[in-house]
């Protein structure tokens, strides 16, 4: 096992990965920008690097200043959190070059993963569902015109970089698909400095449902069920549950095993997660792998009792999973709140600044994963979520009703908070009937 591992994130998920490593019994080294001094992951890491300004691209993306840091402390391995370096593919080379491990999948997978076109064609390959659509790429608008008008509309227009919702565009007629097709390949130069495009036919209301999965080095790949991440607005994720209400024993079962098929197909090894769209009928289509540990994975953990950061960790440090899929049961059902700072009335504006009283809810069947403390600033340049909070009962009814009891006792004063606009949410009629999609938010007016 490792003896000292850097986290080369902040916030909550910095937080949690230290948890994880201390019950493992591994002393843990955190990196901050110069501004984040007093954030929570740097006063309980055992020790903590300056790796740069305030600016993401110099410090929490800074590559050299983060390696630099491993060298100094004598870190074994790194665990990149979520977001930022997590799934870069020259970081994970990079990290392994340098003599540490990386702690997540294989340079070889997230490179193939993150080219959409690459992954869709692999997975197609190996029979689990695909969306119809272009066979690769797209380059011409007349290409596009005639794929779209073999498939009918309405049609998707997606990034092969993107992920995660950026660089796409949804058409309804051809009038309009020049334009849309223009805008995503601008959009995905813009933000991936490539502008290769895939065209699909797009599937309409239909469900975010995400499948956890679990990988060792040896060829052993376990699911731990799905998560249901439905309720989101404008792709950020505001309310996941385990498992997803629309998802019955036999079609887990059929998600499951087209996850591990995925997994194997790539070669893949760690922690990941195999996101499906789930339609009207219950067909499910494969989208995309993220390969990392998600922010939302925590209800996959209430749901399984399987720690899946230890999991990662011990993963990487070569130990074989214990886990059998026969050894595996879920039970009860999870929610999450994603508690931002920001105010749903001005549009969802970020509301940073200098938490006064603080509350935090807790109890039996209550977990709240977050980075905070009474007194401390909540910054601009950076993620605003403050904190997930995480309820698990017997049923969804259950789940709910503790979650609105959880949330009303969650006090933050000095900045605005979603708070209320998540109860809002809860007492929904349509969510309290799990009668979600994901454009349920947007039909609210979100
Ligand atoms: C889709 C889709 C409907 N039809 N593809 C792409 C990336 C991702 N993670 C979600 N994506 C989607 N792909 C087809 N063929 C719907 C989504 C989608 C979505 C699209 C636009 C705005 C918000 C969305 C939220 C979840 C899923």
């Amino acid at each position: 096992m490792f003896d000292k591992i850097l986290i080369a994130n902040r916030g909550e998920i910095a937080v949690r990965v230290i948890h994880a490593c201390r019950e493992l019994g591994i002393a843990t080294v955190s990196v901050y920008s110069s501004v984040d001094k007093e954030s929570l992951h740097v006063q309980i890491a055992d020790e903590a690097v300056c790796i740069g300004p305030k600016e993401v691209k110099d410090s929490y993306l800074n590559i050299k200043s983060i390696l630099a840091a491993c060298e100094i402390t004598g870190a074994k391995a790194v665990h990149p959190g979520c977001g930022f370096l997590a799934e870069n593919k020259k970081f994970a080379k990079m990290v392994e070059l340098c003599g540490m491990k990386f702690i997540g999948p294989s340079e070889k997978a997230i490179d193939l993963l993150g080219d959409k076109i690459k992954a869709k064609k692999l997975v197609k390959e190996v029979g689990v569902p695909v969306v119809e659509g272009s066979d690769g790429a797209v380059y011409e608008v007349q290409h596009a015109k005639e794929i779209a008008k073999k498939i009918g509309y309405p049609i998707i227009v997606k990034a092969k970089a993107g992920g995660g919702g950026k660089g796409i565009r949804i058409v309804f007629e051809e009038k309009d698909l020049e334009s849309s097709f223009l805008l995503a390949q601008s959009e995905a130069i813009a933000y991936f400095g490539d502008g290769e495009i895939y065209i699909e036919k797009y599937i309409e209301n239909p469900r975010h449902v995400e499948v956890q999965i679990l990988a060792d080095e040896y060829g052993n790949v376990v699911y731990l069920g799905e998560r249901d991440c439905s309720v989101q607005r404008r792709n950020q994720k505001l309310i996941e549950e385990a498992l997803s209400p629309a998802v019955d024993e036999k079609l887990r079962k059929k998600l499951g095993m087209a996850a591990v098929k995925v997994a194997r197909a790539c070669g893949y090894y760690n922690a990941g997660t195999v996101e499906f769209l789930l339609d009207k009928d219950n067909n499910f289509y494969f989208m995309e792998v993220n390969t990392r540990v998600q922010v939302e994975h925590g209800i996959t953990e209430l749901i399984s009792g399987i720690d899946i950061v230890k999991s990662q960790i011990k993963i990487a440090a070569g130990k074989k999973l214990k886990i059998k899929q026969s050894d595996l049961n879920f039970k009860g059902h999870s929610i999450e709140c994603r508690v931002n700072a920001e105010n749903p009335e001005k549009g969802f504006l970020p509301s940073p600044g200098t938490i006064k009283d603080l509350n935090i809810p807790c109890g039996n069947g209550i977990r709240v994963d977050h980075a905070i403390y009474g007194g401390y600033t909540i910054l601009p340049y950076y993620d605003n979520m403050i904190a997930k909070v995480m309820v698990f009962d017997n049923t969804r009814k259950e789940a709910i009703a503790k979650m609105i009891s959880a949330l009303a006792e969650f006090i933050v004063s000095g900045v605005d908070t979603n708070i209320d606009w998540h109860l809002k949410v809860l007492r929904n009629k349509d969510f309290r009937n799990a009668n979600v999609d994901i454009g349920f938010l947007s039909r609210l007016g979100y």
